[in-house]
């Protein structure tokens, strides 16, 4: 793209890559400079919505913290520039003397969350990882969806085929550990959620929050139900269980979307819904009748994210959710537990590169389970310091900081400065980049076109946008792929990580072709659920459809229906052996359980103005009252002699340290709850503003050691702790 005339003045249409809500933004420019950020009214999917995130989109591109130039780290733990010459030079090199020397698996790469908004990054993961060859890769998702991905890869045939709530028309909405008001939604792409549920309630419908505090979520539901940080398997177990004994269960309905029910049902013969509801602290009539009610409803649909899956039964309680809305009949059905028809196909984009699985490798020291091909980034620091063959000496970040978001940052944070060489693509001088030896910053999603690839998949109306770069890139800027690009083909591979194709891409390049993501998206498209698949007698979306929307392309309501499971013959598989294999270890931990006395279980919580770690540099999300604060109730407040502004001492297993509280009553006796992404003291030299709020991080406290059994999950909720006051 050109530079634009300065005081050409214009208006640019585009996704919001910030969250998985997907909202039109309106963004004023001129020439390049990004003037302001608006909602587009216009716009097929989101109407005119956005939070004050998308606004700060402006701040954002134009932080003057930000990368801008390549930096190297310098002995002192500072950083000086380098030519992008030389810092690829550097990382091509390093990367692959470190490879020659202590073989594949010696290089590490961790994937941050803003890589599902990035197509280009997306694209080349498979050829980043076959140039690489190691399966030392690690991401944000085992602090995420890796339950949900390995459920759905079990019970419906495709790691990211999830069923979506469909809340458009469902007339009883059961949330279970989401918090969607202030996240805008996970594994569910529908902006303004809050006047989506609102008209639940305007259809006489009703929706029911199930979680350890009353959230901004619970606050606008028609009932909100506390439950123990946990508990989610326990009670949506229970619930089934309740399903079938009052013979609520269409076995008829469950037979024809399904196979293996009745292993299930035999195995849930050993579940004492007494005992669920004491494990869980949910009155058991309130389980009954929350069973009932879902089952009766018109349109019931029941719907867990990130508070269940961040858990110690994380994998259970997400198969639980399936469990429960298979045996309530609402798979495949309208206002239900729906899937989407994408424009992008998900399941072939993860399928393709051999991304789809789970277990098919297990991590070196520990021996825990890939999901997706990604290992649970709980084991990356003893990978790093564990002494044999495998062991990580380099590692690559792309668009994470698992510094704070993952269990035992800080030990993380030590193992970084045990490797002989990392490198980071990213943005600022973080918590984690600091330790880089390279960092190579991208000239960001304002300049590059985008595409979403991945949310199609979990929207509640499918939909498809393409969205033009806003600014030209800045003199010297490279975008994210080009730097992975550049990268890959220094350690001698290509674009498509592939053998025969990228000798075929040589040797259009020497014709002048130049490969691009977008290029990749475009056939994506073709191919695809909306597509012609290159049939000459076939209508279909192609790329030049959607560059010629600027508002985007609405593709209708989601159709009921079962045609989108990958299984032969279309029905979800109940009966997978990890899986039944997690019902019966959880019904021993039930069959042991006993109530500890005073019990103190740490949660996180989300707040409108975050989005993980990374966007408290920008003034507008941290001004106002300080945020990072531990919410107590004031049973336990008092039983540790606090009062509202103190400061506490908080203990875990992973680290001690003070922690300032606020006393409420919406978070549940025995549960306290603090947010992550904070803890900016270390990047102050680099990010001003973050550094000025510093907080702490959540992730300080969590425990890498101790991880969710099926998948590896971290145990970020339910934490044990002990607060007292400081001393
Ligand atoms: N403003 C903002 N929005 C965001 C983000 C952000 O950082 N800030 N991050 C984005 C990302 S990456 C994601 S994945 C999504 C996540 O979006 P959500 O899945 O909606 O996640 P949270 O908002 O963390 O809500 C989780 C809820 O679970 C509750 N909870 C904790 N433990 C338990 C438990 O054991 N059981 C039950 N039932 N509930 C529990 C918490 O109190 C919390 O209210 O949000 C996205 N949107
Ligand atoms: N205790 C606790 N911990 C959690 C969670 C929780 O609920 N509780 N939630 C977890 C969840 S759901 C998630 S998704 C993770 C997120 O964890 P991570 O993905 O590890 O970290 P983020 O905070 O999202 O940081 C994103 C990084 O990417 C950079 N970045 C942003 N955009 C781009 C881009 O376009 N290109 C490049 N190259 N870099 C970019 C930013 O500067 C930032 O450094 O946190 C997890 N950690
Ligand atoms: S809800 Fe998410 S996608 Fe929408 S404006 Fe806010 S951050 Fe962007
Ligand atoms: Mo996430």
């Amino acid at each position: 793209m050109q530079t634009m005339n300065p005081g050409s003045s214009r208006t640019v249409y585009r996704t919001c890559p910030l969250c998985e809500a997907c909202c039109g933004l309106a963004i004023d420019v001129d020439g390049d400079r990004v003037l302001q950020v608006r909602p587009d009214e216009e716009d097929v999917f989101s109407h005119g919505f956005v939070c004050p995130k998308g606004i700060a989109v402006a701040e954002i591109h134009n932080d003057p913290d930000r990368v801008r130039t390549p930096l190297r780290r310098t002995p002192t733990g500072d950083f000086e520039e380098i030519s992008w010459d030389d810092a690829l030079r550097i990382t091509g090199e390093r990367l692959s003397e470190t490879r020659r020397r202590f073989g594949r698996d010696a290089v590490a790469v961790y994937y941050g969350n803003p890589i599902i908004h990035n197509h280009g990054a997306l694209t080349l993961r498979k050829a980043l990882l076959h140039a690489l060859g190691t399966h030392n890769v690690f991401s944000a998702g085992s602090q995420d969806t890796s339950p949900r991905f390995a459920t759905s890869y079990h019970v419906f045939g495709s790691s990211v085929l999830t069923p979506v709530a469909d809340v458009d028309r469902c007339t009883y909405f059961l949330c279970v550990g989401a918090n969607p008001v202030v996240s805008n939604g996970s594994a569910m792409t529908a902006p303004n959620i809050r006047g989506r549920l609102r008209a639940i309630q305007e259809r006489g419908g009703k929706v029911v929050v199930v979680d350890p505090r009353r959230t901004e979520t619970a606050r606008l539901a028609d009932e909100y139900v506390a439950i123990r940080p946990g508990g989610d398997a326990a009670l949506l177990l229970a619930m089934v269980r309740i399903l079938i004994d009052r013979r609520l269960v269409d076995e008829d309905v469950v037979g024809r979307c399904s196979v293996g029910w009745p292993k299930v049902q035999a195995a849930l013969q050993g579940l004492d819904v007494r005992a669920a509801a004491a494990f869980c602290a949910v009155p058991l009539a309130t389980i009954e009748r929350l069973a009932v009610e879902l089952v009766e409803a018109e349109a019931g649909v029941a719907y867990s994210r990130v508070g269940t899956c961040n858990n110690r039964y994380g994998t259970l309680a997400t198969y639980a959710t399936d469990l429960l809305n298979i045996a309530a009949g609402r798979l495949g059905r309208e206002g239900g537990w729906m899937f989407p028809t994408p424009a992008f196909d998900a399941t072939l984009i993860t399928r393709l590169p051999g991304g789809d699985g789970h277990d098919r490798w297990r991590s070196r020291v520990r021996g825990l389970p890939e999901t997706v091909g990604d290992l649970p980034a709980a084991c990356l620091a003893e990978e790093i310091e564990t002494a044999g063959d495998g062991q990580i000496h380099a590692l690559l970040t792309f668009a994470g900081n698992p510094v704070l978001s993952t269990p035992n940052g800080r030990r993380l944070a030590g193992a970084l400065d045990r490797l002989d060489f990392m490198v980071s693509i990213d943005l600022y001088v973080n918590e984690t980049t600091r330790h880089a030896d390279i960092i190579l910053p991208p000239a960001w999603t304002l300049a590059e076109d985008h595409v979403d690839l991945l949310m199609g998949s979990f929207a509640t109306r499918n939909f498809a946008r393409w969205s033009p770069a806003v600014v030209a890139p800045g003199a010297g800027e490279k975008a994210d792929w080009e730097i992975l690009l550049d990268i890959i083909r220094r350690l001698g591979g290509g674009p498509m990580g592939d053998r025969f194709l990228d000798p075929v891409i040589g040797v259009f390049e020497k014709l002048g072709y130049r490969w691009h993501p977008t290029h990749m998206a475009a056939l994506l498209l073709r191919v695809g659920p909306h597509g012609d698949r290159f049939l000459p007698w076939k209508k279909g979306l192609k790329m030049k459809d959607l560059r010629e929307a600027a508002h985007g392309i609405d593709l209708g309501p989601l159709k009921p229906g079962l045609q989108r499971i990958q299984h032969r013959g279309k029905r979800a598989r109940l009966d997978a052996a990890p899986l039944l294999a997690a019902l019966d270890a959880f019904l021993a931990d039930l069959r042991g359980y006993t109530a500890a006395r005073d019990e103190l279980l740490l949660i996180g919580r989300r707040e409108l103005r975050t989005c993980n770690s990374w966007i408290h540099n920008a003034p507008s999300m941290v001004s106002g009252r300080e945020r990072c604060l531990l919410y107590v109730n004031p049973e336990d407040a008092a039983r540790a002699g606090l009062s509202d502004g103190d400061v506490a001492r908080l203990d875990s297993k992973a680290h001690s340290g003070p922690v300032k509280v606020h006393v409420t009553d919406e978070i549940c006796p025995g549960v306290v709850s603090l947010p992550h992404g904070w803890g900016h003291a270390e990047a102050a030299p680099w990010q001003s503003v973050a550094g000025a709020h510093p907080g702490v991080s959540a992730n300080d406290w969590t425990d890498d050691q101790d991880v969710e059994l099926v998948v590896g999950q971290s145990i970020l909720n339910g934490v044990p702790v002990r607060l007292s006051a400081a001393a």
